[in-house]
């Protein structure tokens, strides 16, 4: 068989593959859930792993040929243990999605009941909503944040648990600025007797660096994607305690997955040494700065910010006040013309719709790992003010393109 480069079998894949490097080189990603893994992690990612079927964990397969799948799966446990503190790590979850799917599978019964952050508050999909699995095989009921403060509404939530009696309390969230208090929404569970999942998707890397404090060792589960600030791959990973190793590492496989997706694991694997260097806690502090700058200046350009800003990675502008006239989409729109690629978000209260929503996230994690700093964003965000301000005005778009173009010379990406 020849070893042939994509270009050479199929130029149509490998050109949309070339522009997408470009695309990201040549223009800001603020999407809060993306970043830019490091080329060692994509190389991992796209290896001849994706060959290799390992139903089964580290010395326990049940096909032949496993022994460089056993050393990279048990590198990536070894590592992910190494920087959570868990007591029990699976690496095989294809995503965050399905690391919560196993947590469910492993511990509840369909009809069980969940309690969790509704999705327009900051939650996600796979905490509960009606079209997602979750809120059709489970009873879920949603808390919401303070409207006040735009903070979990930890008392409420506690009185909400006393009521419903859940049989599981999902926690983290994936547009929710401000730290999280795990010890207050695992006093909330231990009352009425519930579990407690702990999904820090979006914080995995903050929480590696020891930037936002940890569920580990507070929450019964804890769940996580690998590609957002974490920086290894794409996937998912799921910690315990040991006592629930068995049952978490049956819902994975054979529960919900066949295969592992060794490719996947073994960039976690390198994403996770990376992780562990000295390094990627500076990485992660400059994220969260950024995500700070970023706010105060969009706050004193006139935006609103959920929370009035951020403590980690990402800021939420609920655009109702100072844009009543302009939605998220139509923010991201002219936006993303502009060189500045973010969504379009439902806030808390949402009066729009999660199509047409009335807010914008926007986060540091990719900026950060390009080079970016504090006055960088701050200059960011007045190029977002523009374009926001004027979002059918083309001449205003061109010209912010124009400068992201040379911020982003500034910063190079893929060298
Ligand atoms: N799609 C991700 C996000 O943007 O938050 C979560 O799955």
């Amino acid at each position: 068989m020849e070893h042939e480069h994509v270009r050479d079998v199929d130029p149509a894949v490998a050109d949309a593959l070339e522009s997408e490097v470009d695309r990201q080189r040549s223009s800001l990603q603020m999407i809060a859930s993306e970043n830019h893994a490091s080329r060692a992690v994509i190389d991992a990612q796209g290896s001849a792993l994706t060959n290799k079927y390992a139903e089964g964990y580290p010395g326990s397969r049940y096909y032949g040929g496993c022994e460089y799948a056993d050393e990279v799966e048990q590198l990536a446990i070894d590592r992910a243990t190494e920087l959570f503190g868990a007591e029990h790590v699976n690496v095989q979850p294809h995503s965050g999605t399905q690391a919560n799917q196993a947590v469910y599978f492993a511990m509840l019964e369909p009809g069980d009941k969940i309690l969790s952050l509704d999705l327009t508050h900051g939650g996600h999909l796979s905490h509960g909503h009606p079209a997602n699995f979750v809120g059709q095989f489970y009873e879920v009921e949603q808390y919401e944040v303070d409207p006040d403060t735009g903070y979990v509404d930890y008392d409420g939530l506690a009185e909400q648990a006393a009521e419903f009696e859940p049989d599981i309390i999902v926690s983290g969230y994936s547009a929710y600025p401000r730290e999280i208090e795990w010890d207050r929404i695992q006093n909330a569970a231990d009352d009425v007797d519930a579990l407690h999942l702990a999904d820090i998707a979006h914080i995995t890397g903050l929480v590696a660096a020891g930037v936002h404090p940890s569920p580990v060792g507070v929450a019964d589960f804890v769940t996580g994607s690998t590609h957002k600030t974490i920086r290894a791959g794409r996937g998912g990973i799921v910690m315990c305690d040991e006592e629930y190793a068995d049952d978490v590492d049956s819902a994975v496989f054979p529960g919900g997955q066949g295969g592992p997706l060794m490719h996947n694991v073994a960039g976690k694997a390198v994403g996770f040494e990376e992780a562990l260097q000295p390094a990627f806690e500076t990485y992660a502090e400059q994220t969260v700065a950024n995500a700070k700058a970023l706010g105060e200046s969009l706050a004193e350009n006139g935006f609103s910010l959920v929370s009035d800003g951020t403590d980690n990675h990402l800021v939420l502008v609920d655009l109702r006040e100072s844009h009543p006239d302009t939605s998220g989409g139509d923010a991201e729109e002219a936006l993303e013309e502009a060189g500045i690629v973010l969504n379009g978000n439902t806030v808390p209260g949402e009066t729009r719709s999660a199509f047409d929503p009335s807010g914008i996230r926007a986060g540091t994690p990719a900026l950060t790992t390009r080079g970016f700093d504090e006055d960088d964003c701050r200059t960011v965000a007045d190029l977002i003010t523009r374009v926001v301000d004027a979002p059918e005005d083309d001449d205003v778009v061109a010209e912010v393109r124009e400068e992201v173009e040379q911020l982003c010379a500034a910063n190079p990406l893929y060298e």
